[in-house]
């Protein structure tokens, strides 16, 4: 986008009070469009908003409507991945403000596609979702092996595994890996939440994970729910 629209775009975003470019957001991130989004990030800062609150206020509140619309079949796919692309540009500027100010995320996640299995929009959305929540989100990527899932969580400590299959062939392995976890003494450390099109909650069960997630929203509201329940089970 040319810096002349930039600012031309800007100037119509400034003039907008702030609940109304609250609304703008929302109706901005339903409809994908990541420069206006950041536009929108810059100017709510600019007002003196606490990253923080931007990002609570506006973009998590944003992606929580597409959250409920995707869930209920109203948003497909492509408009989710725009949505979650604009939640990243605006994400993209609050990052290092958030770093700076240390202002805790709500949780961290390694998360991968199974050995053997390439797909990974699923997977992305969940992680974007994730973060679009207040997690940080660490991918490892698509065909991951079990030592790879078990060297990231031993790197990065987080709270919680996921795991992503779309291959009947490739569901299985969710379990090698549990089973890896369990050998070494680990599988307690961690929740473990796996999802993907040919999973259920009965196979979630089965393999020894805690949650089977069927969607983007509904893996954020588990993981929300089963962070806060592991911490006040240990505080
Ligand atoms: Co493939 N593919 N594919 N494919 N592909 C499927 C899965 C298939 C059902 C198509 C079909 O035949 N009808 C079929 C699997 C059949 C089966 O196993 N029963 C299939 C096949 C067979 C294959 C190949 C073997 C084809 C071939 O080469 N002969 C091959 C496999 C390669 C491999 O992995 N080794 C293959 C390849 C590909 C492409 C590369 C072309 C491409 C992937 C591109 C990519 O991902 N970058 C592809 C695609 C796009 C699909 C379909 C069409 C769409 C998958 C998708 O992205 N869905 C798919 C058919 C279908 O599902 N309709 C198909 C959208 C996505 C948002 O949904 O991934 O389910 P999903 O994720 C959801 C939830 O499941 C959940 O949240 C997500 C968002 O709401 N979720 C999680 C997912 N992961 C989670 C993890 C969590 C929590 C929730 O952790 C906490």
């Amino acid at each position: 986008m040319s810096q002349q629209v930039e600012e031309k775009q800007e100037l119509v975003l400034a003039d907008l009070a702030d609940d109304e470019l609250v609304e703008q957001v929302f109706d901005d991130l339903y409809d994908g469009l990541a420069d206006e989004i950041a536009a929108a990030t810059r100017i709510l800062l600019a007002r003196g908003w606490e990253a923080k609150r931007v990002l609570d206020e506006a973009l998590v509140g944003g992606m929580n409507i597409v959250g409920v619309d995707f869930r209920d079949g109203i948003l497909f796919v492509p408009e989710v991945l725009l949505a979650a692309n604009a939640m990243k540009a605006g994400m993209a500027i609050l990052k290092p403000i958030l770093a700076e100010t240390g202002a805790e995320p709500i949780g961290k996640m390694v998360i991968g596609t199974v050995k053997g299995d390439i797909h990974d929009i699923g997977k992305n959305l969940v992680g974007m979702m994730m973060e679009g929540a207040g997690f940080e989100v660490v991918d490892l990527g698509i065909n991951t092996h079990a030592d790879a899932y078990i060297a990231a969580l031993r790197e990065h400590k987080p709270e919680i595994l996921g795991m992503s299959a779309l291959l009947t062939t490739t569901m299985p392995y969710m379990k090698v890996v549990i089973d890896t976890l369990k050998a070494q003494g680990l599988r307690d450390d961690y929740i473990v939440m796996v999802g993907g099109a040919p999973l259920n909650e009965e196979f979630g069960k089965a393999v020894g994970a805690d949650a089977y997630c069927r969607d983007a929203a509904t893996a954020v509201e588990v993981a929300k729910r089963l962070v806060q329940e592991r911490r006040a089970a240990r505080a």
